[in-house]
């Protein structure tokens, strides 16, 4: 898959409302997260997430970020509860981060910022695929996860060893049976808001849950996160870093949170 925007200079973050005029559209994501300003919602309930290991089918580099990929064709991989109603299936999941470890989520916290960020992303089962749930204000609904810089997590090195396989734009490599729960953070509390797709084309279509407790990667394994390429074999190496969106304007929404 091949895309004229991208994070550099001249087709990042700043060009994107070129191409996509809802870049400046009401709600758009991701944002800087103010917890003193969350309102506690004692109506949403506690996440469920159930994942069939044996849903994993294999990991891409998609020239700008890498993914995970579920087979998504029954409610085996399900996310439901929480802020949404009815059920929402596992498509994929990835990762955005920084050139250094100063930098790299998408999602700020009292404008923090963090070198990496998780996102699981599920589509809404009223909707017959991932694709045509994507233009709808309810069809989908990423878990966002901020990655902090701590001792090594074990839990990470299976997805990191895989990057070997995948280093440039297009490659792609068997990734069995992988239960992506194993990385999650402890407590499943969580700040919810209505947005968008971090990247083009930045579709007002997604219920985002942005969990409250990080998790941890080491340096070392942030730098295999960067041993990743942008560009696709025989074309000039550029290192996959910085492949972030940041915090877009709020614009009014509020965000709610599940814990007090
Ligand atoms: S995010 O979680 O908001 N960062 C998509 C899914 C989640 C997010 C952003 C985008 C998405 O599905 N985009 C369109 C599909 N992509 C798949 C992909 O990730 O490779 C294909 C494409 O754009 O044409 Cu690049
Ligand atoms: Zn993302």
């Amino acid at each position: 898959m091949s895309h004229a925007w991208g994070y550099g200079p001249n087709n990042g973050p700043e060009t994107w409302a070129k191409g996509f005029s809802v870049a400046n559209g009401p709600r758009q994501s991701p944002i800087n997260i103010i917890p003193n300003q969350a309102q506690y919602d004692r109506s949403l309930k506690p996440l469920k997430l159930k994942y069939d290991p044996s849903d994993s089918s294999g990991i891409l580099n998609n020239g700008h970020s890498f993914q995970v990929d579920y087979v998504d064709d029954e409610n085996t991989s399900t996310l439901t509860a929480g802020p949404i109603s009815g059920i929402y299936r596992l498509k994929q999941f990835h990762f955005h981060w920084g050139a250094s470890d100063d930098r790299g989520c998408e999602h700020t916290v009292n404008g923090v910022m963090f070198p990496c960020e998780l996102h699981l992303v599920h589509w809404n089962t009223k909707y017959p695929s991932f694709g045509e749930a994507a233009s709808q204000p309810d069809g989908l609904a990423v878990v966002g996860v901020i990655l902090k810089i701590g001792s090594a997590n074990p839990r990470l090195q299976k997805v990191l060893d895989a990057l070997n396989a995948i280093k440039s734009k297009g490659k792609q490599n068997n990734f069995e049976n992988f239960d992506p729960k194993t990385l999650l953070p402890v407590s499943l509390d969580y700040w919810t808001y209505d947005g968008s797709l971090t990247t083009p084309p930045l579709l007002e279509s997604v219920t985002w849950i942005v969990l409250k407790e990080p998790i941890c990667v080491s340096p070392a394994q942030m730098a295999q996160f960067r041993s990743l390429l942008f560009n696709a074999d025989g074309e000039a190496p550029c290192c996959m870093v910085d492949n972030y969106r940041p915090p877009q304007p709020l614009k009014g929404r509020v965000v709610r949170s599940s814990f007090k």
